[in-house]
């Protein structure tokens, strides 16, 4: 048997001068590797006697743990000077311009978010969030949607292989009202949020792409009315569209979670094949919204008795296309930069009330 203490320091010296990670590596392997020094003395061990076990075999076992211990040490002290060589060398200098045929824009509908968001955070609206897998019952269930409605069929929703906790499939969201379900459910009225995101539906042709973005928005609070509603959603048009007066109107409508719901629409005109928002005599659907429906409240827990509330929603893709003139809605994913240089916004317009939207 070779004498452990010349293996044991002969090694420590190996692996304390390893400088790299690779060489630290081919050290490892040549003491505790298959065919290692260490290996083939324990190895070995099997033709020993009992007492050569005993003792041979302790040692010889408290010299790998060393070892191993020994090897993880220096593992990390390479780890940390190779991490510490690059933040020195790699450096970025941020003063630098960007250079033209790399500077990405803002995204059409990321824009068209921000300048919602900024709205309705003037109006006293907080954003709130939600997932975009959902179960059936906070996707349609809870929000009076019932089993036969043509929403819940396979060929709108996209429904998944995982279960939620009664068995039921769960769903990728068909809208963000899902959000609103989880905030009545876990916030205390009065409430005033938008539900900012992706929706998903099994849809794709012209006028449809299968994920899209909307904004939903909730307010609940005792006596509020449909007056309320108007008023807030003229001063949004306004606001998004920037003009005053924009002629409106609220045409009656149908919601499985609104009772009445409307439509709205606002005024607009074709001059010169651009489309101008606020006068003419033509009309222009933007928005759907309603007092909500009872039964909602009361799946959330909420006393329809004590609290009312309205809610809305808007599609993010529309709204784009009306107020940036983008003719075509399957354009926004098809990632094309050239499309993107055109349509895009510079990434520090960030919008807001002060400046304009
Ligand atoms: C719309 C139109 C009308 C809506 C209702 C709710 C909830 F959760 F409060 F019941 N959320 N969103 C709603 C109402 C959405 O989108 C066109």
């Amino acid at each position: 048997m070779t004498n452990l203490a010349t293996l044991q320091s002969q090694a420590i010296t190996d692996i304390e001068s390893a400088d790299s990670l690779k060489s630290l590596d081919d050290v490892r392997v040549a003491l505790l590797g298959k065919k290692g020094k260490l290996t083939e003395q324990l190895k070995a061990l099997g033709q020993a006697s009992v007492e050569e076990k005993k003792t041979f075999g302790k040692a010889l076992n408290e010299l790998k743990e060393q070892l191993q211990s020994a090897i993880e040490t220096r593992q990390a002290a390479l780890e940390r000077s190779e991490i510490d060589l690059r933040l020195r060398t790699e450096t970025v200098d941020i003063t630098l311009p960007v250079r033209e045929e790399v500077r990405g824009t803002i995204h059409p509908i990321t824009q068209v978010l921000e300048e919602i968001t900024a709205i309705f955070a003037d109006f006293g609206f907080s954003v709130a969030e939600g997932p975009d897998i959902e179960t059936d019952w906070h996707n349609f269930t809870a929000l009076n949607i019932p089993e036969s409605h043509p929403a819940r069929q396979m060929h709108d929703t996209f429904y998944l292989e995982a279960k939620d906790e009664h068995g039921n499939p769960m769903v990728l969201r068909t809208h963000t009202s899902p959000v609103q379900v989880r905030t009545m459910m876990t916030q205390k009225p009065p409430i005033r949020i938008i539900a900012p995101g992706c929706t998903f539906r099994c849809d794709s042709d012209m006028t449809h792409t299968p994920m899209f973005h909307q904004v939903e928005g909730l307010v609940i609070d005792k006596n509020i009315h449909f007056g309320n509603l108007k008023g807030i959603l003229r001063q949004f048009c306004e606001a998004f569209f920037g003009v005053a007066d924009v002629p409106m109107r609220f045409r009656p409508s149908f919601f499985p979670f609104t009772e009445p719901s409307a439509e709205v629409d606002i005024g607009c005109k074709k001059s010169k094949g651009e489309l101008v928002i606020g006068q003419g005599s033509d009309w222009l659907e933007v928005l759907g919204c309603g007092m909500v429906h009872p039964n909602v409240l009361i799946n959330c827990g909420l006393d329809p008795e004590e609290w009312q509330g309205f809610a809305f929603g808007m599609g993010v893709e529309r709204l784009a296309m009306l107020k940036y003139n983008i003719p075509d809605l399957r354009t926004f994913f098809d990632s094309d930069v050239r499309w993107l240089k055109h349509y895009g916004f510079a990434a520090l317009d960030i919008p807001n009330l002060a400046r304009g939207v």
